[in-house]
């Protein structure tokens, strides 16, 4: 593949062409403010009008390897795909999206009680590399079936007595009368990059990295707004820690004042009615674009 561009000044991004990482990767370049020229008519390659960044549209399988031999300076995959690849890539920054993990089941009938169970079985997966090491460290021998997709079908026939795959939801353990015993990793999306990238290029990363985690960190934080008599103020500061402290501003009613605070969406309903107990009331709850502390 050739790349007729001015190649030190900006940097090459790999990301999945299609499935189901594409979408909130190009997603997040979006709200970071990076805009694709040639996004979908072109799906090999785009070009951004407003940052030093080129995309390349890959299947995730080959993001680790053009990554690690300089096809392309960064990229996002899953991590999963990064472990089982085993290239010479940095793990930048964890993405929060595609969250899934890397399980092994087996048949519903099966009499599992430990690790041991798994003794002498044969294992399918599209993982071996992973679940090598995993069965390794606990020093059980089992054999490892490489299958390339439907992993999940193999002990229904007969191909194999357990498998090593994704779950996200469960659902597809449970339609094929499978159950997981045993999870071996968390994965996620993150950000990939080179361990050797120009000054030039590390900086551009690093600017790349800075929208990502301001769009990151917003997404789970809330803005609120709400009113409170004077007296309920003290309360209220303590319920809302807010970034550094809530901000109170007086009202036009006499004995009243309007309070804003960030909180975090996890915190939200427990806030809430906190707030409410305390005094609270009118309360607004907005979401916040970008955020930088
Ligand atoms: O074509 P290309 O090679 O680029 O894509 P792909 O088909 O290899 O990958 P894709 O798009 O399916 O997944 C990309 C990445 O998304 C994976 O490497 C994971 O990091 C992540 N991810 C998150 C998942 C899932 N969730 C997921 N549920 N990848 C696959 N699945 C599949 C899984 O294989 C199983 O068949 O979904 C099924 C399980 O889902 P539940 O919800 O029924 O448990
Ligand atoms: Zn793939």
């Amino acid at each position: 593949m050739i790349i007729e561009t001015d190649e030190g000044k900006m940097i090459t991004l790999a990301l999945q062409k299609s499935g189901r990482l594409s979408d909130r990767s190009l997603t997040l370049l979006n709200e970071a403010g990076i805009h694709l020229e040639n996004g979908s008519s072109n799906r090999l390659k785009a070009t951004a009008s407003n940052f030093p960044v080129q995309v390349l549209y890959l299947r995730d399988d080959d993001i680790p390897e053009c990554v690690a031999d300089g096809v392309a300076d960064v990229g996002i995959v899953g991590l999963n795909v990064v472990e089982e690849k085993e290239r010479p890539v940095t793990v930048v920054e964890r993405l929060g999206f595609a969250r899934c993990r890397l399980s092994i089941a087996v048949p519903r009938e099966f009499a599992y009680t430990s690790l041991q169970s798994l003794n002498g079985l044969r294992i399918a997966t599209s993982y071996p590399r992973i679940l090598g090491k995993f069965l390794q460290e606990h020093q059980i021998k089992a054999q490892i079936h490489e299958i390339s997709g439907s992993v999940e079908v193999a002990p229904g026939i007969g191909m194999a007595d357990a498998i090593f795959d994704i779950v996200s939801t469960g659902s597809t353990l449970i339609s094929n009368g499978l159950v997981e015993v045993e999870t071996v990793m968390h994965s996620e999306a993150v950000l990939v990059a080179s361990p050797d990238l120009s000054a030039e290029k590390s900086r551009i990363l690093e600017s790349l990295l800075f929208r990502f985690r301001a769009v990151m960190k917003a997404r789970r934080y809330r803005y609120i707004l709400l009113n409170a008599p004077n007296e309920a103020l003290d309360e209220i500061a303590r319920i809302l820690p807010g970034m550094k402290s809530p901000t109170v501003m007086p009202l036009a009613l006499p004995g009243w004042s309007s309070v804003h605070s960030v909180i975090q969406e996890e915190d939200f309903w427990e806030i809430i009615e906190n707030l409410k107990a305390a005094g609270a009331q009118g309360i607004l709850v907005i979401p916040i674009e970008k955020m930088i502390v």
